[in-house]
């Protein structure tokens, strides 16, 4: 690997612009395959073409040909690389010498090219029949309880292989299905569900063509999801409003020169995106959004227009509730929990009430704490108060992950599903569904640990790597009696062999997917509940690569021989798993017909037109019940650790060693600190620290030491630091979830550090 220099500066450019362009040719060059590369960018995310494997930001209706990002390329280039993983490779690489390699050397070796199976004795993985494979699996999947395997996917799968994959898993017999929003987004299917009756967001892209303010809280739009600056930039050259809620100033939130603007690229130019930043501590949301609302209370004393009584008496219920527990809040409280001045919060309000179409985007900075499901229901109750739910330009924007991941909830990957789903499930295939509920992604880690789960299949993703707790999860997954991965590329989580492994290589979304009926169009969804065609048109990296809807079939029919389900029709014809996704679930209605409209069509959304189909028929308003500041019992000195993601990496892939718009090059070992903090521990820029966690009691527990990282001192909130994932994973306990949706608290983790 050639290593940069290893920098950490303060970046002083503007997001996009010409270092996004210069890292997109680098990046393709990096890869070999800059002809490849040219051809799929051009295909992505047009009509007939491929959708973006990067983020889940939906598509304007008419697409420049141009509009492309830097991120999405190098997703793609990592895809469609020429380099390759092959059976010789795996040959002279015993398992033990791929471990001591890091996460970007493992998965830089190229697209794997064979169904590979695991041989203990040489430590090697061996290739292997593609039929001989499904059979071995089929055996040892009839030895176990149904409940003792454990279905993962990742959310890349497309609509149709995660319906196949749902329905192989039930027939089956369990529900066991962690999922990769079971670490992003489960909490905003948790507390929107409760709160508007819908677990999506509300808004769609023509909301930001309305709106006149957009709160921004938690969520790095520069890195994660580019696209969405264009509409931010759009919303400010309008004169919108943008802030900004986190505790780091992210220079994709500040300022963004436009790749596809002439004006920008030769000029130079820029716009400003939000203008004001409030750094709130991290873990501090709900304090600050209760005491944003509680300002408003005392705002609407003066004027009573601040509040939306009408809105409030028609349209939702626990109004009275959320006004008594605001009362209750004594105001040092709140500003201790914020880590922001009773000032600032009131300004907010004065602010928020000065506007009249409010949208809140958010991302994981909200959702990935003990309390991620009910600071979810803050930004709701916020909204409410001033009527912002079912109007245009107005409403809620969770930014999900994976280009998928709502797309594969949406077709049924559930661990507890509903009765009404599991009854039409019946009828239309003739099959018994279980009816107890299986396991999100935390509960299949423990279940493993504790042996009662023996088996792990993975669609896609590296599990072990993205969960919490290295010192747990590796070990617990080698005890494991069977593992099968289907992906494309090499990670750690492959290497955690257990005694019966099997890596099984599925083609990419940017790949001619050939079945005996014809190319194979698959289908996603978008964060704004948009469902589109994707169709893959490149050469597939090996003859040997079978579809994900195809290794499914393969195992399901080798697993189920007695299955009334024509499991290789399903493979051979996507159409046919588009009429049962619609059978099934009916607002899939017309799937065929309507995803060859070019754009796709958009799930029903009841609440984005005023409609809660909650317990109480109405728009809740759900008040926070974290009682006291969360810090008892830990050392004064502490600091809340949160996990997050360089400008060079898609979520444990790791593309590159920089992180450009926070000023870090050549490395990855690095810890962001204000000022302040900094100072009080006597550290300055570049100094060497190790960062220690805190136990459940409070005490510092050596073992999960994150050592050597380098001290960069950038704009932050007091009480809080920041280190990238997944090399800050040892320090983040299982345990630590959200009582709600058990998603792992990976952003509020207490460290300390000490300088070394
Ligand atoms: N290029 C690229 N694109 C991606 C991904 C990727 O890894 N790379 N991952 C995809 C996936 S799966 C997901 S889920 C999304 C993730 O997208 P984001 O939600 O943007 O994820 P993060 O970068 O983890 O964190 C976002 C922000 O949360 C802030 N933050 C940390 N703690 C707090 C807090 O307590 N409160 C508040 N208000 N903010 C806080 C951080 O400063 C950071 O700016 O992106 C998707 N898109
Ligand atoms: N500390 C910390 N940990 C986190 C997070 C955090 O913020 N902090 N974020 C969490 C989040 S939001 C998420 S979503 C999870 C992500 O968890 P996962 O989805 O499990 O992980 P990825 O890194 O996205 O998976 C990468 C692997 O997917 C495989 N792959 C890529 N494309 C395809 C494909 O088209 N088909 C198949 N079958 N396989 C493919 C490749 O083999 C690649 O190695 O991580 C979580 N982990
Ligand atoms: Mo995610």
């Amino acid at each position: 690997m050639k290593i940069n220099k290893q920098r950490l500066d303060n970046y002083d450019g503007a997001a996009g612009g010409w270092g996004a362009v210069i890292a997109c040719a680098t990046q393709v060059i990096s890869q070999k395959s800059p002809v490849r590369d040219t051809i799929a960018i051009f295909k992505m995310n047009q009509v007939k073409g491929f959708d973006c494997p990067g983020c889940a930001w939906p598509d304007p209706e008419h697409r420049s040909p141009m509009e492309l990002c830097e991120n999405g390329v190098k997703a793609v280039s990592w895809e469609t690389t020429r380099k390759k993983a092959s059976p010789e490779f795996f040959a002279a690489n015993p398992v033990k010498e791929l471990w001591k390699q890091s996460d970007y050397e493992l998965e830089n070796h190229g697209r794997l090219t064979h169904p590979m199976k695991y041989d203990i004795i040489s430590d090697t993985w061996q290739p292997i029949e593609w039929e001989t494979a499904f059979s071995e699996i089929g055996d040892k999947l009839r030895q176990l309880q149904p409940d003792q395997v454990e279905f993962y996917t990742s959310g890349r799968t497309s609509n149709e292989a995660a319906f196949l994959y749902q329905l192989f898993a039930r027939e089956y017999g369990t529900n066991n299905f962690p999922d990769c929003s079971n670490m992003c987004h489960s909490p905003t299917g948790k507390g929107l569900g409760a709160s508007i009756g819908i677990g999506k967001g509300t808004v769609e892209l023509s909301d930001f063509e309305a709106t006149d303010l957009v709160i921004c809280v938690g969520h790095n739009p520069g890195t994660n999801h580019p696209r969405m600056l264009a509409t931010l930039r759009e919303v400010a050259q309008r004169g919108g409003k943008i802030v900004s809620v986190n505790p780091l100033r992210e220079r994709g939130l500040e300022r963004f020169s436009f790749p596809q603007s002439p004006t920008d690229m030769l000029l130079g130019g820029s716009t400003e995106l939000a203008r004001d930043h409030y750094q709130i501590r991290i873990g501090g949301d709900a304090w600050f959004f209760r005491g944003v609302m509680k300002a408003l209370f005392e705002l609407d004393e003066q004027n009573p227009q601040v509040i939306d009584r009408q809105f409030i008496a028609s349209e939702t219920s626990g109004f009275g509730e959320l006004s008594d527990s605001l009362n209750a809040l004594a105001w040092p409280e709140i500003e201790k929990g914020a880590g922001l001045t009773r000032q600032e919060m009131t300004e907010f309000a004065q602010m928020y009430a000065g506007h009249s179409k409010v949208i809140v985007c958010y991302g994981l900075g909200i959702t990935q704490h003990r309390n991620g499901t009910q600071n979810v229901q803050q930004l709701i109750n916020l909204l409410l108060l001033r009527g912002n739910m079912g109007r245009k330009g107005a409403g809620i924007c969770p930014l999900r992950g994976h280009s998928n991941v709502q797309g594969d909830r949406s077709v049924g990957i559930n661990e507890a599903p509903d009765e009404a789903f599991n009854l039409r499930l019946e009828q239309h295939f003739g099959i018994q569904v279980p009816r107890q509920h299986g396991h999100s992604s935390v509960e299949s880690i423990k279940a493993i640990e504790r042996r009662e789960s023996r088996a792990l299949i993975c669609m896609g993703g590296n599990l072990a790597v993205a969960m919490p707790d290295p010192l747990r999860t590796f070990p617990a997954l080698r005890t494991l009696d069977l593992q099968v991965h289907v992906a494309t590329k090499l990670n750690r989580s492959h290497l955690l062999a257990a005694k019966n492994s099997y890596l099984l290589p599925a083609l990419g979304r940017t790949e001619r997917d050939m079945q005996h009926t014809g190319i194979q169009s698959v289908s996603v969804e978008d964060s704004m509940s948009m469902v589109h065609a994707s169709t893959g048109s490149l050469k597939p990296a090996s003859p040997w690569l079978m579809s994900e809807p195809a290794i499914i079939a393969g195992m399901a029919k080798a697993t189920l021989p007695r299955s009334p389900i024509n499991w290789a029709e399903f493979a051979g014809d996507y159409r046919l798993i588009r009429q049962a996704i619609e059978a099934v679930i009916p607002e899939f209605y017309a799937y065929n017909q309507r995803i060859e409209a070019p754009g796709g069509f958009r799930l029903d959304n009841p609440a984005s037109r005023g409609e809660y189909r909650t317990a109480s028929g109405k728009a809740t308003f759900i008040p926070c019940t974290t009682e006291a500041i969360d810090d008892q019992g830990l050392p004064p000195e502490h600091l809340i650790l949160a996990t997050i993601r360089s400008h060079d990496q898609y979520n444990t892939t790791i593309y590159g060693m920089n992180d450009r718009y926070r000023g870090v090059t050549g490395r990855r070992d690095v810890i962001f600190l204000s000022a302040a903090e900094a100072r009080t521990r006597d550290l300055k820029q570049g100094d060497v620290v190790n960062v220690t966690a805190c136990d459940a009691n409070g005490e510092l527990n050596m073992e999960r030491t994150l050592s050597g990282q380098t001290v960069h001192i950038v704009s932050m909130a007091i009480g809080s630091i920041a280190a990238y994932l997944p090399e800050a994973n040892i320090l983040l306990s299982l345990d630590a979830v959200d009582e709600e949706s058990l998603t792992p608290a990976y952003k509020s983790a207490p460290v300390v550090i000490t300088k070394i």
